[in-house]
């Protein structure tokens, strides 16, 4: 399981349902531990009747950067360098986690760029900065959220 740490997670399905849920405020977190592309992880989300998580706050960034590597719902695939939440609203700029030198879409790499974003792997940083931009096309866990 990918539970730990956090007292406050009450996990409402086994592992067997492959999904694991958390409350937090008002909203409900499903942290998903089936590696999917960003497309499928957010159809996953929508089949639960929640979407891929946004962030909208330090504190619900605070919350889930300490997991491990997951797909958020944030993207710039419709226009490069615009990045827009799943809901179609605009990134706060003054609410962002990037982390340094992040996003880069990184095209030499990858050769449609990087329009998805994960968060994690920097998990516990002090200034919670864990956001990259990867190829959509890569496999990860997701984190989707509905209203509690
Ligand atoms: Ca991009
Ligand atoms: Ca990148």
């Amino acid at each position: 399981l990918i539970i730990k740490h956090r007292l406050v997670y009450k996990p409402m399905f086994d592992s067997t349902d492959n999904v694991i849920s958390s409350q937090h405020g008002r909203q409900c977190y499903y942290f998903s531990i089936s590696s999917l592309t960003w497309s499928e992880s957010r159809d996953e989300c929508r089949q639960k009747e929640g979407d891929l998580v946004q962030i909208d706050s330090r504190e619900e960034e605070k919350m889930n950067s300490e997991w491990d590597m997951f797909w958020i719902g944030l993207t710039d695939s419709e226009k490069e360098g615009t990045w827009l939440w799943v809901d179609g609203s605009p990134l706060n700029e003054s609410l962002t986690f990037w982390i340094h030198g992040e996003p880069d879409n990184r095209a030499w790499y990858n050769p449609d760029g990087e329009d998805c974003v994960m968060m994690g792997k920097r998990a516990g940083a002090p200034d919670l900065k864990c956001w990259f931009d990867e190829s959509c096309k890569y496999t990860r866990r997701s984190i989707c959220e509905k209203p509690a």
